[in-house]
């Protein structure tokens, strides 16, 4: 609802601008018409535009009204508080001022027979209380439409001050315009000569070029102020404390040492990342080695990927291991020039273990090797990829599952498959590296858990299983409780997420549909034969509601040691110099998103608040989040955690962690190119410091 409606608000306020621009125009022609006919007929349409502006106008009221019943004030408050007043109050003048007077024109023209317009008359048709209203309305239009393309996020009257002083100021400029010219019109004694189009059109462009060259200085100094610098120290920001403790020193974290490549400041309150490792000695229960390398791969319908690979295969070799192990895995860059990393996504190591170019370690060059060691905690579904220029890394390859089982041995027939989906630019979407239908022997009766992992950018992954019904099993890696049995349901997965899937074999066929139609899925049968089934109406999944509650470490009611809030949205502005519109944080990109700032054992809960036009996964590194509320709605089914929360437009959630995991941790979009873009922030253990940087003269770039 809330997109379609802000759609709609945007499109309403649009046509605002176009039709109370031409109705300005024709309200300032009035004193030109030279006959007394014409002037009766221009003032009866003029009537007419009054009727389609306020119309338009309607349409934006109604929008803002609509949110402001159905929705919480963070959606509507900035609209109520502007976009009404803005294009209401210069409706209402255009209504109470200029309406009444257009019609007595009209009456009176009516009485007169044709001839020439007197002073009088022109006077009449000129005055500023007639003709200025339609330009005002015009002016609050542009104004609105300044605010919708960049909203002021969070709402604080300073964000505002400027272009409403604007708007003041040219309203009393055309008001003054208007008056002067009506004393003038009646002083005259022959009608007003319109001036030629070309001397009208420079005119034009000269209030363009004046408009530009006031204007240029800002654009110029917003665009170089948007410019990533040189080095930055993740270990500082734009402190949020959340409510809570602020550390002692001023109140903001301080690493500047840090940044200027200086040793750590050696105090008994601070730890560098590179002390929060995994076990550094020890016999490792499983070893791997990942060589990131350039290759041309070929999918199972022969269409071939120019690939960045780990073991030179797309997706990387599945990493699978036991609750419990010390896992080491040895990272080497053989030729991947903008350098590797490896982040576990979902699993909660310890920081120095997290992979994330500049924030952890520096980026792994070609020819360098980097070793992780970490125990394998949690039990689930994750995957692991790069951290560096990750927009690209993950979409060209670097990236594969890693499945962690429990302690206790398996069912023994579990048929364990892991479906990881993914676009490969130039071949279309894949299962892995297969890119048709794959067809399966399952004997009837086996227990079967699909691991379904989407790791392709922007596209909400759908997956719709056929032929059988099921349990969604675990959200995110980590089970539910008391999963309930689904048929006729649709899951849906943002970049990053993962569910598991877990039924009991039947007799007949069971299809695994990938995405729209049919061209793409898991076909099992017990004899590998037989007919894709039909595809069903479904309704989508909402994990809300889901399984049954069962008791968690902390709730909604806990006393919380801080509280951030995340409002999501996009805005006009720059990122490193270029020009779009930006998903933003709190209305900012990086590096001027909030970083929130917690100190260990902290309980902190976060709201995050989807003002914007698409769907954000947000995930946070090191810690999963349990999910409170939806939309103002508690979660009433089974313990939801989640390390990556598909976030829709007009969605709110309120999520929990305990700060249990000192370090600097991620906390971004993983739509890659919205993080790519600036959509990423961090959080910050106070007293944690990093040697590491990122930034344009540095070879980190985690995005
Ligand atoms: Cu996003």
């Amino acid at each position: 609802m809330y997109g379609i409606v802000v759609s709609i608000e945007l499109a309403a306020v649009l046509l605002l601008l176009i039709l109370s621009w031409i109705a300005g125009g024709k309200a300032s022609k009035l004193v030109f018409h030279g006959s007394i006919d014409r002037l009766r007929i221009r003032s009866r349409k003029l009537l007419w535009w009054a009727a389609y502006v306020s119309a338009a106008v309607c349409a934006v009221v109604s929008c803002v009204a609509l949110l402001a019943v159905r929705m919480e004030p963070i959606f509507w408050i900035d609209r109520a508080a502007l976009h009404i007043p803005l294009v209401g109050v210069p409706v209402l003048f255009v209504w109470f001022s200029s309406v009444p007077k257009l019609m007595n024109l009209y009456k009176d023209t009516k009485k007169e027979a044709d001839g020439p317009v007197n002073g009088t008359l022109r006077s009449r048709a000129s005055q500023a209380s007639l003709v200025a209203p339609f330009q005002l309305l015009a002016l609050g239009a542009l104004t609105t439409f300044y605010f919708v393309l960049v909203p002021p996020v969070p709402f604080e009257w300073l964000n505002v001050a400027i272009p409403v002083s604007l708007f003041a100021i040219l309203c009393f400029a055309l008001w003054t315009l208007h008056r002067r010219r009506s004393e003038r019109a009646g002083r005259s004694d022959t009608a007003l000569k319109l001036r030629s189009w070309p001397v009208r059109a420079l005119r034009n462009v000269g209030v363009l070029v004046i408009a530009s060259a006031v204007a240029a200085p800002f654009f110029i100094s917003a665009m170089n102020a948007s410019r990533l610098p040189e080095e930055l120290d993740m270990g500082t920001g734009v402190a949020d404390y959340g409510g809570g403790v602020i550390p002692a020193g001023g109140g903001h974290l301080d690493h500047t040492a840090h940044a200027a490549g200086k040793p750590a400041a050696t105090s008994a309150s601070t730890v560098s990342v590179t002390q929060l490792t995994g076990p550094r000695t020890g016999k490792p229960d499983r070893q791997y080695t990942l060589t990131a390398e350039k290759k041309t791969v070929r999918l199972s319908s022969g269409k071939e990927v120019d690939a960045w690979t780990y073991n030179g295969q797309i997706p990387g070799p599945e990493l699978r291991m036991k609750e419990g192990e010390l896992v080491e895995v040895t990272l080497i860059n053989k030729d991947i020039e903008d350098g590797v990393t490896i982040h576990w996504h979902g699993l909660d190591v310890p920081n120095a273990e997290d992979g994330v170019a500049g924030a952890t370690q520096n980026a792994v060059m070609p020819g360098e090797t980097y070793t992780y060691r970490f125990l394998a905690e949690q039990v689930g579904t994750f995957w692991y990829h790069s951290h560096q220029h990750s927009k690209e890394a993950v979409q060209k390859g670097l990236f594969g599952a890693l499945i962690v089982e429990p302690r206790q041995p398996q069912a023994k027939d579990l048929k364990d498959i892991t479906v990881l989906t993914h676009m490969w630019r130039g071949a279309g979407f894949a299962i892995g590296s297969s890119d048709t239908v794959e067809r399966m022997t399952v004997a009837a009766g086996t227990p079967v858990r699909l691991r379904l992992i989407n790791t392709d950018d922007w596209v909400r992954q759908t997956y719709t299983l056929i032929g059988t019904e099921y349990q969604v099993a675990a959200i995110d890696g980590t089970d539910l409780n008391k999963p309930g049995t689904l048929r006729y349901t649709r899951l849906g997965l943002l970049t990053g997420g993962r569910y598991d899937v877990t039924f009991t074999m039947p007799d007949g066929p069971v299809f695994l549909s990938v995405g729209e139609g049919k061209k793409l899925g898991l076909f099992m049968s017990p004899d590998g034969s037989g007919d894709l089934p039909s595809s069903p109406p479904t309704v989508p999944f909402e994990p809300q509601h889901y399984g049954s509650p069962a008791p968690t470490p902390f709730d909604a009611d806990s006393r919380f040691d801080r509280e951030f809030t995340m409002i999501l949205d996009n805005k006009l502005g720059f990122y490193n110099g270029v020009f779009s519109s930006y998903d933003t944080i709190n209305g900012a990109v990086f590096p001027n998103t909030p970083m929130f700032v917690v100190r260990e054992g902290d309980l902190v809960k976060t709201t995050i608040v989807n003002r914007g036009s698409v769907d954000h996964p947000m995930h946070l590194h090191g810690h999963h989040m349990l999910v409170l509320s939806r939309s103002g709605e508690r979660v009433s089914g089974s313990p939801w955690w989640s390390d990556t929360l598909d976030v829709a437009p007009g969605e709110t959630y309120e999520v929990a962690f305990r700060a249990d995991n000192p370090g600097i941790w991620m906390d971004h979009c993983h739509n890659l190119q919205h993080a790519a873009a600036g959509m990423t922030m961090h959080l910050m253990y106070e007293g944690v410091t990093t040697p590491f940087t990122v930034g344009s003269a540095t070879s980190n770039h985690p995005e």
